[in-house]
């Protein structure tokens, strides 16, 4: 309306102009609206609840141009279902918005027997030791599927996706209701390596794996992230290749720790001083809040429209990761369980039988730090443009 009102000012052309806009307006619209520019978007957040994963959706949470309406749990992921969905919920609660519903869905990948290290989802599924005040209100009845299916039909306008974690929950939404595509803004997926190696073989936790070219969140449930970069659904892919260009480093830090000020930036000051051998390591990025802040605000970063595609290939040789060996014998869908051979499956590729995503592949790395900061300290007012 207001867009109406400023056309009429420039004369008789102009108030004709209008007229057509105001007859365009009474006449049959598609379900799905446009956001207004300068609104909150509304996001769904599809997580894993690692410990990046955490940061993640406090800058969700935390930022001005932000509306988190629901958030999905991948139960295949770093946490388990049950702490996945309590701790999720907590964590809203310590941004001020316990009201946010939760649900999980999935506690094994569509197929194969790919696991993240234990060590890694008992942190996860403790938040790295540290308590924080539990939120008491009641979990919603639905489960992960229901409740982003709930969600996306509900809302007049598109919905964007983040997703941090194995792509499981959101390839069962969208085969079971293809429809949903069409309520989705954008989906940004946090995943993938398309020109730099995988990150599955870490130092004394996964030695015994052969994959040099996966990326975790792809390896776990390749199959579920092949339908995903197959879809029509758009996307935005933030890889490897990108957040391997935002270390968490000690001096990053201790400047994080002295600007704390959120109860959240506090929350995360206890995980890095707890997470000092995994800072040391070399090994600890932004991977997930960079994909938050990639999605929010896309001119941090730098863009190739490239058609990816994820390997999947079977072996009649047994599983690595004797974990996996309690999950079912039988997939979700029937037929058996298969194992995907050791060297390829997960790799994300550049091939014309993927769908077009679009790619971050470079990021100003201090502008993006000083961003986190400001956002998860609430520095700015909710409902201020970003600078
Ligand atoms: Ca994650």
């Amino acid at each position: 309306m207001k867009m109406c009102r400023r056309k009429t000012a420039y004369g008789w052309l102009a108030v004709l102009w209008a007229i057509m806009l105001l007859a365009g307006a009474c006449a049959p619209r598609p379900p799905v609206a446009a956001p207004v520019a300068g609104a909150p978007q509304k996001w769904i957040i599809d997580t894993d609840v690692a410990i990046d994963d955490w940061p993640a959706i406090f800058f969700m949470l935390n930022h001005p141009q932000v509306q988190v309406i629901g958030i999905s749990v991948t139960g295949c992921g770093e946490t388990r279902v049950e702490p996945g969905v309590q701790n999720t919920m907590d964590l809203c609660l310590l941004a001020g918005q316990g009201h946010i519903p939760v649900a999980a869905a999935h506690p094994e990948p569509l197929d194969g027997y790919h696991i993240f290290p234990n060590p890694w989802r008992i942190m996860a599924d403790t938040l790295s030791g540290i308590a924080i005040p539990r939120n008491p209100a009641p979990k919603t009845p639905l489960d992960a599927l229901q409740l982003m299916s709930k969600l996306l039909r509900e809302s007049p306008d598109k919905v964007n996706i983040l997703a941090v974690g194995p792509l499981t929950n959101l390839s069962e939404l969208f085969e079971k209701e293809p429809a949903l595509v069409d309520k989705v803004g954008k989906l940004v997926i946090m995943g993938g390596a398309v020109r730099v190696k995988g990150n599955i073989i870490v130092p004394k936790f996964t030695d015994h794996l052969k994959n040099e070219v996966a990326e975790w969140n792809i390896f776990i449930d390749p199959v579920a992230a092949r339908k995903i970069f197959r879809s029509r659904v758009p996307k935005v892919l933030v890889p490897l290749d990108v957040t391997n260009q935002v270390q968490v480093t000690f001096p990053f830090v201790e400047a994080f720790k002295q600007r704390a000020r959120s109860p959240e930036a506090k929350f995360m000051s206890q995980v890095f001083d707890k997470e000092t051998e995994f800072i040391k390591s070399g090994e600890f990025y932004f991977w997930d809040p960079l994909a938050a802040a990639i999605g929010v605000e896309e001119h941090l970063g730098q863009y190739e429209d490239l058609k990816i595609d994820v390997v999947v290939k079977y072996t009649d040789a047994p599983p690595l990761q004797k974990e996996a060996l309690a999950f079912s014998k039988t997939m979700k869908h029937g037929g058996p369980r298969r194992n995907f051979d050791y060297h390829e499956t997960g790799r994300t590729v550049v091939a014309d039988t993927g769908g077009l995503t679009r790619v971050c592949l470079r990021v100003d790395g201090e502008k993006f730090k000083e961003r986190y900061m400001r956002v998860i300290n609430k520095e700015e007012k909710r409902g201020a443009a970003s600078p």
